[in-house]
């Protein structure tokens, strides 16, 4: 049984070494919450990835901050814990808040990998020795510069380029790119930057031969997906729409969708990542490894849970050096000439966490305690 002392939570703020553009906003620095739990002498760490703005989800880093002060953290700090897995029953009473709750269900299976000195992605099932990554390629204040982006990220080996797009950055550009790189592994994420009335144009996006269009339709929506599924030969890939394993079951059996996206954060955590992930091997529906933008505590996460069987598409999960001049894990994350990121084999998630660099970036913080417990 684990038994949590203390929860840290810390916001730090850290610019982006580029901006990174969607269909919902710009970019250019991250303010994350980041946890740190504490058992038995041993510490563990957790990444919120709610945004600055509540554009990508209803979550942001400030009502992460306040469900994990006064609802989420007085739960875990009470509990007897059995691992990472205990969290969703604890936390069943708060709705939503996914994001939150994921920051600290999986620290705690952090701390669980660390106390049974088994490397986390050991401990999440993972069976791959290296993951396959791609990157998500942001829109650009130019044509040129997607270009060049875009040329940088194909010699640097990834696998697969996701553009970002949306109306009037879209057919354009996929003609210009796939003009000079016809082979890649190509696809698109609109994050709900379409309607009923793009129908047309988006089974047009056929002729580009995608390997996926993500989330083109409204980011609550299965029903318009599954219409919009029939209508075109490109696979659909639901993010944003995917909250669980039922929504998961529900797009699957509608044929919302042929792929799913699993972000972490955005499904509450690894037991509901881990059962999305499940429930889409039996059914055959290959799934891949979103981002959210993370500082390597996340990143570490997601490349641990990247080794589960079914990540058989190449994920957004891609070098420390595209986002930061300097993460706040060590090693940095590194991807090989052949666009893979090779597992780490220690115990825990395998990385160093750098205390004095979080120090240094920490613009707000709060300790609750056991004894602090205030439950309505
Ligand atoms: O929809 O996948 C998305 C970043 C922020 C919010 C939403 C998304 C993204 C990305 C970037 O596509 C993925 C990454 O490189 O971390
Ligand atoms: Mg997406």
């Amino acid at each position: 049984m684990l038994k949590i002392d203390a929860i840290h939570l810390r916001e730090i703020n850290m610019p982006l070494a580029h901006p990174f553009e969607t269909s919902f906003g710009l970019t250019t620095g991250r303010r994350i919450l980041l946890v740190e739990i504490e058992s038995d002498g041993l510490t563990a760490w957790g990444e919120c990835v709610a945004g600055e703005h509540p554009y990508f989800s209803d979550e942001m880093i400030d009502t992460a901050w306040i469900i994990t002060e006064t609802e989420l953290a007085p739960r875990l700090l009470d509990a007897e814990l059995q691992g990472g897995g205990s969290c969703p029953g604890l936390f069943r009473q708060v709705r939503g808040h996914r994001m939150a709750k994921a920051a600290l269900e999986n620290a705690v299976w952090d701390l669980k990998a660390q106390v049974e000195q088994v490397p986390l992605a050991q401990l999440l099932g993972g069976t791959r020795p290296v993951i396959a990554c791609g990157v998500s390629i942001g829109i650009q204040p130019s044509v040129e510069q997607l270009m060049e982006k875009i040329s940088t990220e194909v010699e640097a080996g990834y696998q697969r380029i996701k553009l970002k797009c949306k109306p009037g950055w879209d057919m354009q550009i996929f003609e210009t790119v796939r003009a000079r790189w016809p082979d890649i592994t190509l696809s698109c994420d609109a994050n709900s930057a379409y309607r009923m009335k793009d129908f047309d144009h988006l089974a047009s996006w056929d002729q580009f031969n995608l390997l996926m269009i993500e989330q083109p339709l409204w980011y609550d929506d299965f029903y318009f997906h599954s219409m919009l599924q029939k209508r075109i030969k490109t696979a659909i890939c639901l993010d944003e729409s995917i909250r669980n394993r039922r929504d998961a079951l529900a797009a699957i059996a509608m044929e919302s969708c042929r792929i799913i996206n699993i972000k972490v954060g955005r499904v509450g955590g690894f037991s509901e990542a881990i059962a999305i992930h499940n429930a889409a091997a039996e059914r055959g529906i290959p799934v891949w490894c979103g981002g959210m933008l993370e500082t390597g505590i996340g990143r570490a996460h997601n490349i641990a849970l990247s080794s589960l069987p079914n990540f058989s598409l190449p994920g957004d999960v891609s070098a420390s050096s595209r986002y930061w001049s300097q993460d706040i894990i060590e090693p940095a994350v590194t991807v090989s000439k052949k666009g893979e990121i090779v597992l780490p084999g220690t115990a825990g998630i395998g990385y160093a966490v750098q205390r004095d660099r979080i120090e240094a970036l920490t613009v707000r913080r709060q300790t609750l305690r056991s004894k602090s417990r205030v439950l309505a």
